[in-house]
């Protein structure tokens, strides 16, 4: 017998990896584990008698010859994993989308690919195959594409991904069904302690980024408090969310992060704390522990471990284009023509005096004026980047203060000058080498 099988806790992603699996395997069983998410139940509620799914209670487990792990590569995760590891030994064939490295499954055969979502790679083989996709299936398949790529938003989507979204969508995969089971349950309970949270909410500074770190009791299980620290973190508008829910019942703190920035990585932090997480969204389970020093703690992670790999340092020109502050300003007006740039800094002795711009001309009245010095035009409210920032930081200086350029500035002495296409450069990932 052969069966395929896939995490506990079972999303969207791994509910159409597993039958997909029935597809490129046919004559192959669907297990499904007893746990599975709340909207993935509710999708199975009203198309259960579409798929035919089993138990592993409805079945002769050592009779199983063959077990296709799908979207996992974890015998942790797997409902009676143990049991096929160390007693039935069957032959393992695995298809998933995590890291390779984190695999812990000894399977004869693989498919392991980082992809946005497993479907995608099991897609990949029907089409192959030539077997048909029923417009049901396409939709089950598609809810999981979405469901694990953000509709296509999260950084780990691909090309692939999107071309099977559309090749799904071919095989007319209905958005409308789609919708309603993606919408996450945010419910009654969901709304309370959003509510709860918004009445405690502040804001405080990390390395340059907002950040809110919230502590909140619930009692009894709640279901999707990450939905909760999702919207939280997009109302009370910061780059890093932090929720700390505690459970005085059972004495335990669930801890739940979401991040928008690089530089701070909930996933690390997570993992400091016994959990993990990815760098955009992490979650920890803490027992015995007082919530404010789990507050401090996360404080600490993130300022500790966070340093952009990148710096202003690796990208910033060096050395500075630059006039010193007797310069005349038809000598000015002439170097920003030949350098083809808006804007010098004025530097003596390696310290900057001022920036003159393009927009600094209109200042001069007289015809007489373009022999004056610089330094009675140029401005001297300079905003400058330490050499160990980001780049994002960076960008959101240039922004902020609706700026080209910014010097850099180490010491008291100006060791470059990074400009908008500099940091766009680096976001758009042509970094010099
Ligand atoms: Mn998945």
């Amino acid at each position: 017998m052969q069966i395929a099988t896939t995490h506990q806790s079972t999303d969207f992603d791994g509910l159409a990896s597993l039958v997909g699996a029935t597809l490129i395997y046919p004559g192959a069983l669907a297990v499904l584990p007893r746990i599975i998410n709340p909207n993935v139940k509710a999708f199975l509620s009203i198309h259960k008698d579409m798929f035919s799914l089993y138990r592993t209670g409805d079945l002769d487990l050592a009779a199983v010859n063959r077990l296709i792990v799908v979207d996992t590569n974890k015998w942790s995760r797997i409902e009676k994993g143990e049991l096929f590891r160390d007693q039935c030994k069957p032959e393992v064939l695995i298809w998933d989308h995590h890291d390779p490295a984190d695999c812990d499954i000894d399977a004869s055969w693989k498919c392991q690919e980082s992809m946005g979502a497993n479907i995608t790679l099991m897609v990949r083989r029907i089409k192959e195959q030539g077997a048909q996709i029923s417009p049901i299936q396409a939709t089950l398949f598609l809810i999981g594409l979405y469901e694990d790529t953000g509709n296509l938003v999260f950084p780990s989507t691909t090309a692939e991904d999107a071309y099977t979204a559309a090749y799904l969508l071919e095989n007319r995969a209905d958005l409308s069904i789609l919708r309603t089971f993606l919408q996450p349950a945010y419910g009654e309970r969901q709304k309370d302690i959003l509510f709860e949270m918004l009445k405690t909410a502040s804001r405080s500074k990390i390395h340059n980024y907002s950040a809110s770190i919230n502590i909140t009791h619930i009692s009894g299980h709640t279901s999707n408090l990450s939905l909760v620290v999702h919207m939280y973190r997009e109302i009370v508008n910061v780059d890093v969310a932090v929720g700390i829910f505690v459970q005085r019942e059972n004495d335990k703190c669930i801890v739940i992060g979401r991040s928008i920035v690089s530089d701070l990585n909930i996933g690390a932090v997570m993992r400091s704390m016994g959990g993990g997480g990815h760098p955009g969204a992490g979650s920890a389970l803490l027992k015995s522990v007082n919530p404010n020093s789990v507050r401090e703690w996360i404080v600490e992670l993130l300022k500790g471990n966070q340093e952009s790999s990148v710096q202003v340092r690796d990208l910033m020109s060096s050395p500075v284009i630059h006039v010193t502050s007797d310069t005349s300003m038809s000598e000015v007006s002439r170097i920003l023509e030949v350098e083809n740039c808006t804007g010098l800094p004025v530097v003596d002795q390696d310290c900057l005096k001022g920036i003159i711009s393009r927009r600094d001309f209109k200042k001069l009245k007289k015809a007489g004026q373009f022999q004056s010095p610089v330094k009675a035009f140029m401005s001297t409210k300079n905003v400058t980047i330490s050499p160990d920032k980001s780049p994002m930081h960076a960008a959101r200086l240039m922004v902020k203060h609706d700026i080209g350029r910014l010097p850099v500035i180490e010491n008291d002495r100006i060791i470059g000058i990074i400009s908008r296409s500099d940091a766009m450069r680096y976001f758009y990932d042509a970094l010099p080498d």
